[in-house]
């Protein structure tokens, strides 16, 4: 029995699976060791009133443990590190140091990552793209590189492996129709390095699954 509930969608598109953000909630919950049950949604569902009652913006994921409900997959992540030293660190600075990162990975590091995906796989026909695309590619690159420069000297965000981790390797996961991570060799062998632990394959895998039992049947 399992008292955590984590909300995702039944079925995506295939340029989408694999980095729907309930991937970086069963990544945490993985490396936590806590178990979890699944609440999927049907197409069309995530405007429900039920769901918007639950996830003001009509997304996912939704987490809920024992009447505690949350959305936004990084206050997900932090609430459950609030449970596992894998995920932030006991001594406080480490901790603080953690949370920071976390923060980083989705405020100073995903918008700029989600303007150049936003372009390339749903804009990429119109006629600004082209002319958009350069300046969103540079600013992306930045970040990136800044990134890059952190983690010269060290395996992971902080000293260890944390939830910081977790949410910037979902992040550079959604540039994987680009060579641009592969471009910045220290940030492609930290992506690496970290989809390499155990409990993100099981992530992954427990993500993909429904999407082949529920995928649409040709016509
Ligand atoms: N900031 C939110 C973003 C959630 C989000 O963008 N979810 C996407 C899937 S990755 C979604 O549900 N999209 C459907 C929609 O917006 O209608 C979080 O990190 O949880």
């Amino acid at each position: 029995m399992t008292n955590i509930r984590l909300t995702a969608f039944k079925w995506v598109p295939p340029l989408a699976q694999g980095l729907v953000r309930d991937l970086r909630v069963r990544w945490a919950l993985e490396e936590a060791g806590l178990p979890y049950e699944e609440k999927l949604l049907d197409f069309g569902d995530q405007n429900k009133p039920e769901h918007r009652a639950v996830q003001p913006f009509g997304q996912v994921p939704v987490y809920e443990e024992d009447g505690l409900t949350l959305f936004e997959s990084g206050s997900i992540v932090m609430h459950i590190g609030e449970k596992s030293p894998v995920l932030l660190p006991v001594e406080p600075g480490a901790r603080a140091r953690v949370r920071t990162w976390m923060i980083a990975a989705l405020s100073s590091v995903e918008p700029h990552v989600q303007t150049l995906v936003t372009i390339d796989l749903f804009f990429a026909k119109e006629e600004w793209a082209p002319l958009r695309r350069p300046s969103a590619l540079a600013a992306a690159q930045t970040r990136l590189n800044a990134v890059a420069a952190a983690l010269a000297e060290r395996e992971y965000l902080e000293k260890q492996f944390s939830g910081a981790d977790v949410l910037m390797t979902s992040v550079l996961r959604m540039l994987r129709h680009t060579t641009v991570v592969s471009d910045i060799p220290v940030l492609a062998a930290y992506q690496a390095r970290c989809e390499a632990r155990p409990a993100f394959k099981r992530a992954l895998a427990d993500q993909l699954a429904p999407f082949q039992r529920y995928a649409p049947v040709a016509a």
